[in-house]
């Protein structure tokens, strides 16, 4: 059977009902990987409010989720070893006129057999669900659309959680253009995990807007919208003229009520969700942004509207709003956690651990240990939570706003335990781009599967994600304000900095402290000291703004100690850094010539006032 027969004796009325306004080419899509992975059956979605509860009912009636106790609220395990992205298994796939240095790729040919071979058959005795979502807000400027195929209730149920709704968009527009993804958890074992991880595949089509995934469940290997789509909006954006960045988008509050919206940029696991979760301001979105221009200033929307995070040290003083959210009715997805007694429990929420209970190893008791004698945690270091921003106290006004928001300043932060103050703020936009985005570090954690504690170079904690030679996006991002009358100001922070005993230093809370001198700064309603480094705070803004938003004296000596400049750290950096870049062609010339700028004025100070500068020096 071929073709649209296919699908009417896999659908039922009501999906066939939905198929037909489709267009050709979401219908010969669809149709392919329906032949491929001989689904039982197609379920359609579309916007309404039953068929998401179709999908949430499916997950937990073939169990792929389980009931918590708070209403809304239910859990989900992936595999014991597939518990984040696999950048081992992520792959381009490239011909071979196609040049992606230093990327993870394999010839597309061989890449389509593997994958088809992996998927023939896979989705016999499992229904096949198909989503039409919306990356950024439906009907905006900035949104693009995409399809996505998948056998697994989860994922489906997640990316209803994060991601809008956009059937209506392919039901009126035939000649939509789209991302499309296939996924399919393949063969489950007892706990309903994806059981051939060895077989686990990401692979990433250009030439056709496609991404495969395979044998996996983990949100980050599967759920399209994400970072898969990621990969594939770089290169549209690259196109277009705008930019796809790793950020999430948030609005600091002036003290005249004025909303000033800041972007960031994080790797995994450094502060990027808690940081625009801030007691006091408003979240836009919290993982991915598009920015665009328009009339000389830059926009960005969040192209989710969920919140995919971490949930280790969500408790109720560290993360009172993320608290509140998880703790009430509504719709919630628990993963990889402990559960007992039908309530979830994880590192650092403030209670006490159970001994047992289930977890993503099955049944747990504490000191159980995995096949390579490892002992099992209760709770996975990169377990997370799936909610809706709407469900936040704190959730911004114009999240939702088609137009974007206006962006006034971009924030990078890595995991640096010894090199970078704790916020500071580039001379220029490009100085900015080269110093502090392309030259970004993080110490390696869980989000990803592999050793943690490595400084790892990350630029613009996209890397990850990049699908564009290196060179070319620096470049984007350099050119990106040519016709921007006033750009936005660019800052680093760093809330990881040790002391000589290894302590960190920052409280969970300073980083409130610096977005607000941020906005100050943007605003232009502080000084500053200029470094080499760039322009770091003055003692008496920052006491001030210790004392009236966390009642906590800063001292000299405490300002000493989070904002001297520490030269060799730096210089090393720098080091490291343009050596990267010596590794790669076309790289920008501006890159190596504002690193080197940089090192002269680290190196002069340092003859001057020795290696760790106290900013007074720079007065
Ligand atoms: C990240 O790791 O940056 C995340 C979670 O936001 S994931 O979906 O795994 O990418
Ligand atoms: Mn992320």
């Amino acid at each position: 059977m071929v073709g649209i027969d296919l699908l009417k004796e896999k659908c039922n009325a009501n999906s066939l009902d939905k198929i037909s306004g489709l267009s050709r080419e979401v219908i010969d899509f669809i149709v392919k990987y329906v032949e491929l992975c001989n689904p039982d059956s197609i379920f359609i979605r579309d916007d309404s409010k039953e068929d998401a509860e179709y999908i949430k009912n499916k997950s937990l009636e073939l169990k792929e989720e389980g009931s918590l106790k708070i209403s809304g609220h239910s859990v989900h395990f992936d595999g014991l070893h597939d518990q984040a992205r696999d950048k081992e298994n992520t792959k381009f796939l490239i011909t071979p006129d196609f040049k992606l240095e230093g990327l993870n790729s394999i010839d597309r040919d061989k890449g389509i057999g593997e994958i088809e071979l992996l998927l023939k058959d896979i989705m016999k005795g499992k229904e096949m669900y198909v989503l039409f979502m919306g990356l950024g807000p439906v009907g905006s400027e900035f949104s693009v659309y995409a399809v996505q195929l998948t056998d697994s209730a989860y994922v489906a149920h997640s990316e209803d959680i994060l991601y809008r709704g956009a059937y209506r968009v392919f039901e009126d527009n035939t000649d939509v253009d789209f991302f499309k993804y296939l996924h399919s958890a393949g063969e489950l074992d007892e706990n309903q995990a994806s059981k051939n991880i060895d077989r686990r595949r990401i692979y990433v089509d250009f030439s056709k807007d496609t991404v495969y995934s395979v044998n996996t469940q983990y949100a980050g290997n599967t759920v399209g919208l994400k970072k898969l789509a990621l990969r594939l909006a770089i290169r549209k954006a690259d196109r277009e003229g705008w930019l796809a960045e790793h950020m999430f988008v948030m609005a600091v509050h002036g003290e005249d009520g004025e909303k000033n919206y800041f972007t960031g940029a994080y790797p995994s696991s450094c502060g990027k969700t808690s940081t625009c979760m801030v007691e006091g301001e408003s979240i836009v979105g919290d993982d991915i942004a598009y920015l665009k221009k328009r009339g000389g200033a830059i926009y960005a929307v969040n192209v989710e509207r969920g919140i995919f995070g971490i949930i280790r040290d969500v408790n109720e003083d560290d993360a009172p709003l993320i608290w509140e959210a998880l703790n009430k009715e509504g719709e919630a997805i628990f993963s990889n956690i402990l559960v007992n007694d039908k309530i979830p429990y994880w590192d650092g929420d403030g209670r006490i651990t159970p001994t047992e209970g289930n977890n993503f190893s099955g049944s747990w008791c504490s000191g159980k240990i995995d096949e390579f004698g490892s002992e099992i945690p209760f709770s996975h270091a990169n377990a997370r939570y799936t909610i809706r921003i709407e469900s936040l106290n704190n959730a911004d006004s114009e999240k939702e706003n088609p137009e974007g928001v206006l962006v006034k300043g971009i924030i990078y932060g890595g995991r640096d335990s010894n090199t970078w103050v704790p916020v500071f703020e580039s001379f220029n936009w490009a100085h900015g781009v080269v110093s502090i985005a392309a030259s970004l570090e993080s110490e390696t954690t869980a989000a990803t599967l592999g050793k943690t504690g490595e400084r790892k170079f990350n630029l613009m904690a996209n890397l990850d994600f990049l699908s564009i030679p290196i060179g070319k996006y620096i470049k984007n991002h350099l050119d990106f304000v040519k016709d921007i009358g006033d750009s936005p100001a660019m800052f680093g922070v760093n809330y990881f900095l040790r002391n000589e005993h290894g302590e960190y230093i920052s409280g969970m809370h300073d980083k409130r402290v610096w977005l607000k001198w941020m906005e100050l700064r943007v605003n232009k309603k502080v000084g500053a000291i200029s470094t080499p480094i760039g322009n770091i705070p003055k003692h008496k803004d920052l006491e001030k703004l210790f004392k009236e938003l966390l009642n906590k004296d800063f001292s000299l000596d405490d300002y000493n100690m989070f904002f001297s400049i520490r030269c060799s750290q730096n210089l090393e950096k720098i080091e490291r850094v343009s050596n990267i870049y010596h590794g790669f062609k076309e790289i920008p010339a501006e890159v190596f010539s504002i690193l080197n700028e940089q090192e002269s004025r680290i190196r002069e100070a340092q003859n001057k006032f020795g290696d760790l500068i106290a900013p007074d020096k720079f007065i």
